[in-house]
């Protein structure tokens, strides 16, 4: 029995049966995506998942209560609801709790509950990372905090260009993050597959994944781990195009003064409006073959 954590049946089922299972973000859902695809894509989402021989279990705060597992139903209200749920990090928890609200947990928050649910990958789009002029703002997301405390792996498509991915790569260095590679030994920019940034770890294989996953859990390092999976080829887009598209967002942006939780948000909002759908698919996409990957990874940890 987990005191903390309430699990679908089927979760918990999976969870009592040692069989693979993946968390799943809601804050994807509410916030990083329009409705109705948001809720379309999550649904997809888990059914990739099961397709690969693993349960998703989609993370969210209910009523105050902790979630692994969301019904179709659940889904649908976080989908619908969109950005008026509160997007809640590390730091946001324990109000929304207290109070006995709804909220959609980011990467942060999703690993710190699937570490008390006892699940060990989760798959997600992108990650929060350090902000275009972070040197003035100190605007650096809790996830990377997270990563470095929380012992979950996290599989991704890179960063989204919204952030200053040179200095998201050195935080992520400073903190003791392993980022690994999927077949690729550069770090993949979300909408496209290269950024030029270099990593120092490649993988080309989930039971290779899980193999480095189990060093860090045997070795009791205590940290997370990243893997960033690049976008298939055939839906990668321009970088100079998303990258020109990315500057205007940041510009109306900063002269709208926009700040702190909301600044993520509304770029992927802005980017998605700006480029009339394309980047939507690609978002699609790269979730769809992260949950794939995550899942073959989660059945290479189980064996
Ligand atoms: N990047 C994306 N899509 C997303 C997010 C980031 O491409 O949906 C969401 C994730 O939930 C991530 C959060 O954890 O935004 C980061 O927000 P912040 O920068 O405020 O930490
Ligand atoms: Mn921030």
């Amino acid at each position: 029995m987990n005191l903390k954590v309430d699990f679908s049946e089927e979760v918990a089922l999976a969870l009592e049966q040692k069989r693979p299972v993946v968390a799943l973000e809601s804050t994807i859902i509410s916030h990083g995506m329009p409705y109705p695809k948001n809720v379309e894509t999550a649904l997809s989402v888990e059914q990739t998942i099961r397709d690969n021989g693993a349960v998703p279990a989609t993370i969210a705060i209910i009523g105050g209560r902790l979630k692994a597992g969301l019904s179709r139903e659940e889904l649908e209200y976080f989908g619908k609801k969109g950005t008026a749920i509160t997007k809640v990090s590390r730091r946001d928890i324990p109000t929304v709790v207290a109070r006995g609200e709804d909220g959609a947990t980011t990467v942060a928050a999703t690993m710190i509950v699937a570490h008390m649910a006892g699940i060990d990958v989760f798959a997600t789009g992108g990650i929060g990372g350090v902000h275009r002029g972070a040197e003035l703002t100190m605007d650096i997301s809790a996830d990377l905090e997270e990563l470095s405390r929380t012992p979950v792996m996290v599989i991704c498509a890179g960063a989204k260009a919204i952030l200053d991915l040179k200095l998201t790569m050195e935080v992520l260095e400073t903190k003791g993050v392993p980022v690994v590679g999927y077949k690729t030994d550069e770090l993949p920019a979300f909408y496209s597959r290269e950024s030029g940034i270099k990593l120092n770890t490649r993988s080309d294989s989930p039971e290779d994944l899980a193999s480095i996953w189990k060093a860090i859990k045997n070795l009791e390092l205590g940290n997370g781990m990243l893997v960033t999976n690049p976008i298939p080829q055939q839906y990668s887009m321009d970088s100079k195009e998303i990258g020109a598209v990315i500057d205007k967002a940041i510009n109306e942006m900063n002269s709208l003064g926009i700040k702190g939780k909301e600044v993520t948000p509304f770029l992927l909002d802005k980017v998605q409006r700006l480029t009339g759908g394309d980047s939507l698919e690609a978002n699609i996409r790269l979730v769809l073959n992260n949950a794939k990957l995550a899942a073959r990874t989660a059945c290479a940890l189980v064996k």
